[in-house]
């Protein structure tokens, strides 16, 4: 599906979708700061159709004009909660820093006020993998059978930065350690445990969506294996093929997703090649129920890391 919108000043505008589920690409978009109202709407109305979405060829783009871009969905957050990568308010996610990100998750869950959106700018992209796959966790509840939909709808989770590194067995032993420091120095340097519901009503489409990830340490009710085995369960229903989109990068790409909607998984298979991908995130609100409930707090303030946003009309 092709939607073509007349742009006289800035030329046209397309959105293309290129996944069955999830993702679009966009074109005819200088992304930055200066963008007129017009098209940020038809971005965000992308963004909430799609998921994710992509800017091919931003060569001009520096961090400035990345965070400016970002600014124009809502309030910017400090860069991360723990960690410190050099700038207030860009996250530098390179291979050396281990940031763990071969694991799906959808960002920064562990907090009350989980950010809504992020977008990611390709920096060095190795000459072959490195490649990041979206999954649609709207449409993994769509598809969730009515058993299972009962039984999530009225599920919480626990969420928190300390999670079990342990069990990421899947990183050979160098990285694991790697992985590791980073983490325990840096990463978890304050707790932070939130409980949020596991199906969430999204604050702008009011679509239900399966709110889980890696940040999650058990389901409130539940034993440690029960919670592992249903927790196996439903990311089987949210990673399944069908219900992703895997996007090969090229230097000065930009990505754009609905972290309220999506989970994501960077393919940790480009061995010692360099790879950099630069982050801006954007304040999201609280999570609620399908009964209305809120998500509560358990351990740490994240008053610092960004308002709670209130709702864009
Ligand atoms: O490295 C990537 O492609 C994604 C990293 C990530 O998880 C993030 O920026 O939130
Ligand atoms: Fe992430």
């Amino acid at each position: 599906m092709t939607i073509q919108i007349d742009r006289p000043t800035t030329g046209e505008v397309t959105v293309t979708q290129i996944g069955g589920r999830i993702g679009a690409l966009i074109e005819g978009v200088r992304v930055g700061g200066d963008l007129d109202e017009a098209t940020v709407a038809t971005i965000r109305q992308a963004l909430l159709d799609h998921k994710v979405v992509f800017f091919r060829d931003q060569h001009h783009l520096d961090d400035d004009g990345h965070i400016a871009f970002a600014d124009l969905f809502g309030q910017t957050t400090k860069a991360h909660p723990t960690v410190n990568t050099g700038s207030a308010k860009v996250l530098s996610v390179a291979a050396n820093r281990g940031m763990a990100a071969n694991s799906w998750h959808t960002d920064v869950t562990f907090v009350d006020r989980i950010p809504a959106m992020s977008t990611l700018r390709g920096v060095t992209i190795p000459a072959f993998g490195g490649n990041t796959v979206w999954a649609n966790t709207t449409a993994a509840y769509e598809q969730l059978p009515a058993p299972l939909k009962a039984l999530v709808d009225d599920l919480w989770a626990v969420h928190s930065n300390e999670y079990d590194y342990a069990a990421m067995t899947e990183n050979d032993e160098e990285k694991k350690d790697e992985n590791l420091q980073f983490s325990r120095g840096e990463f978890a340097r304050t707790v932070y445990e939130t409980e949020h519901p596991v199906v969430r009503v999204h604050p702008e489409t009011g679509e239900r969506t399966l709110l889980l990830g890696h940040f999650v340490k058990k389901f409130v009710g539940l034993n440690s294996s029960e919670s592992t085995a249903l927790f196996q369960l439903l990311q089987n229903r949210i990673t399944k093929l069908e219900n992703t989109f895997r996007w090969q990068w090229r230097e000065d790409d930009v990505a754009l997703w609905d972290n309220r909607a999506t989970q994501h998984y960077a393919v940790a298979d480009f061995g010692t090649q360099p790879r950099e991908v630069r982050r801006v995130t954007v304040a999201g609100d609280v999570p609620r129920s399908v009964s209305g409930r809120s998500s509560t707090i358990l351990k740490g303030d994240a008053e610092d890391f960004s308002t709670i946003a209130s709702l864009v009309s």
